[in-house]
């Protein structure tokens, strides 16, 4: 018998929300202290307690991903050519086309998802001067090998860990790699402050310089003495963020019930996989995202995608269109999709299903069984 469609949309994500008895209360300390922005009480706790849950030396908070990673780029001077990935959110190249730097696009490795080191070399000219890697899904870029091709060619590196919020690299948290880490905490992410973001580094310096960037290039009531921008998160951001950071340890568990569920559910069916990460001793549980080959189950990824749309599911191509293929980018040399190969056949595969705690394992069961009706 066909499976009847959802009454409600299904939604690839769900931001987790703090219940309003816990708002209310935090939210009256900030009207009594008349203090809604310009790093407040809030904004230093949360920077304090996402030091310790992101086991990292130094963060920033930011008012989103977006403006971190353009502060990220200026802090570390970065010009002219910064190899990156194709296979990311538009918000990666376009930060450094932003700052009239030249986004050059790597393939990705066909089995993580992220950038591919063998391929970094060949691309590096005179005119790099950083790498902008992208832990997709969570799953971290390969860091050592990244290190090594920096430290050889004196490039920056800079990783956008929008969707590796608690990835642990062998128990150590993956804000400690590279020069500059950048989290998201738009609502749609695990942890969120409705919007927001944050940078982490390990050098002191460098957080000093972070800091003046997000504020303007204000050192005091009287010195302006960088080229700033307004990258400040607010105190009902920050207020927001503490309440979810409490209820994350409850969020990854569900989270890994349902994943477990999926996989239970598809297992049987050749042609669909659900992405693993590789290299990881902690998960973030941001994104689950089955990929289709189309040539072992018989219909393509977008037929899945139309089939559960049909049935009221929301599954999102998270990432198509690839950026080397938006019209800003497709002239570019490096854009072409004969050099990208990879990433091209995975942004033809991949779908992220609705994935959030509240989803009940009974909706799983009947995604997964749309799934298998494609065919
Ligand atoms: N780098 C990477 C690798 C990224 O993935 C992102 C953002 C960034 C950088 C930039 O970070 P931010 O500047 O955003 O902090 C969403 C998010 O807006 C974006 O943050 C995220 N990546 C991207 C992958 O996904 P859209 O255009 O797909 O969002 P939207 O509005 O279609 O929302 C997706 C689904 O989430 C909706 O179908 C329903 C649900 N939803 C959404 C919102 C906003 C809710 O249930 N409630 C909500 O409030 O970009």
């Amino acid at each position: 018998m066909p499976t009847a469609p959802f009454k409600d949309p299904v939604f690839v994500s769900r931001p987790l929300l703090p219940s309003l008895d816990t708002l209310v209360p935090a939210l009256s300390e900030i009207w009594e202290a008349k203090w809604l922005t310009n790093m407040g009480a809030k904004h230093i706790q949360l920077e304090q307690e996402l030091k310790r849950e992101l086991n990292a030396s130094n963060i920033s908070l930011f008012n989103n991903g977006t403006i971190a990673l353009l502060a990220a780029i200026k802090s570390l001077s970065l010009s002219g050519e910064v190899i990156t990935t194709p296979f990311t959110f538009a918000a990666t190249p376009h930060s450094l086309t932003w700052q009239n730097i030249k986004p050059i696009f790597c393939d990705i490795d066909a089995e993580t998802l992220t950038i591919d080191p063998k391929k970094i070399e060949s691309l590096i000219t005179g005119k790099t001067t950083g790498i902008l890697g992208v832990h997709v899904y969570g799953n971290p870029c390969d860091v050592h090998a990244i290190d090594l091709i920096a430290k050889k060619y004196n490039l920056k590196v800079i990783y956008d860990a929008a969707h590796a919020f608690g990835t642990e690299i062998n128990g150590q948290g993956i804000a400690n790699f590279g020069d500059i880490t950048m989290f998201s905490f738009h609502a749609t992410k695990l942890f969120h402050s409705a919007e927001g973001g944050c940078l982490a580094t390990k050098d002191q310096n460098l957080k000093y310089t972070i800091d003046l960037l997000k504020n303007f290039g204000i050192k005091n009531e009287e010195e302006v003495v960088s080229v700033g921008i307004n990258g400040k998160l607010s105190e009902p951001h920050s207020a927001i963020g503490l309440l979810v950071l409490d209820l994350i340890a409850s969020e990854r568990s569900k989270r890994s019930r349902i994943k477990n569920k999926y996989k239970e559910c598809l297992n049987d069916v050749p042609g669909i996989s659900i992405f693993e990460t590789k290299g990881t001793s902690k998960d973030s549980f941001q994104y689950l995202v089955a990929i289709v080959d189309e040539d072992r189950f018989g219909r393509s990824r977008n037929a899945v995608f139309e089939e559960l749309r049909r049935h009221n599911v929301i599954a999102r191509k998270y990432f198509f269109p690839l950026c080397s293929n938006f019209p800003i980018y497709k002239d570019f040399p490096s854009a072409h999709p004969t050099n990208l190969p990879v990433a091209n056949l995975k942004s033809e595969q991949v779908l992220a299903l609705p994935f959030y705690g509240e989803l009940s394992l009974d909706s799983v069961e009947k995604i997964c069984e749309i799934i298998k009706g494609t065919r």
